[in-house]
């Protein structure tokens, strides 16, 4: 059985710049060192959604089992991205890597630097496809599965399926 003193939270990854792949792979292995991981998604090629002038992204989905606080955990993700050389030029532009925090058990949180659940997930491709994959028969606020809504936000945004790596 789950251990009741860890935190179920689901995390979305992205990269779009240099090698995407590894950088994705660095995130995952910077996400073990905070708990347990309880699964990851495929790997889904990504037009860009909000600013468009920039590369295709490669997005996955980590379910992660964590002792650590929504706010600890936030900082953890920052340094991680830190540490896989992110900048912050652009919002929504291009980075190495982009760890979001999407949903911290039931947790409801609106703060100027945390929101929960993630504001724009529900509405994104990228998101509920790999989300998806993890946890399909879960409910979303639409009162779609999860499976049902990635399903039809598919029909609108570009995601191509690359494969399993981790
Ligand atoms: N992230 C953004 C903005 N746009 N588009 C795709 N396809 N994938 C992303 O991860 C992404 C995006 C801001 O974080
Ligand atoms: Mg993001
Ligand atoms: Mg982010």
């Amino acid at each position: 059985m789950a251990d009741p003193s860890l935190h179920d939270v689901y995390i979305g990854a992205g990269s779009n710049v240099g090698r995407r792949i590894v950088h994705l792979g660095f995130g995952i292995e910077g996400l073990k060192a905070l708990g347990e991981i309880a699964g990851v998604s495929n790997v889904y090629e990504t037009a860009p959604v909000g600013y468009l002038d920039q590369g295709d992204f490669l997005n996955l989905a980590v379910h992660l089992r964590t002792p650590l606080s929504a706010h600890e955990l936030l900082g953890a993700l920052l340094a991680i991205e830190q540490r896989a050389g992110r900048t912050r030029e652009i919002r929504f532009g291009p980075r190495t890597l982009d760890l979001d925090l999407l949903l911290y058990d039931d947790l409801v949180l609106d703060e100027p630097e945390l929101t929960l659940p993630h504001p724009r997930m529900w509405q994104r491709a990228f998101v509920m496809v790999p989300l998806a994959d993890l946890n399909p028969d879960r409910f979303a606020p639409t009162g779609e599965t999860w499976a049902d809504l990635a399903a039809r936000l598919r029909q609108k945004d570009e995601v191509h399926e690359v494969g399993r790596f981790w």
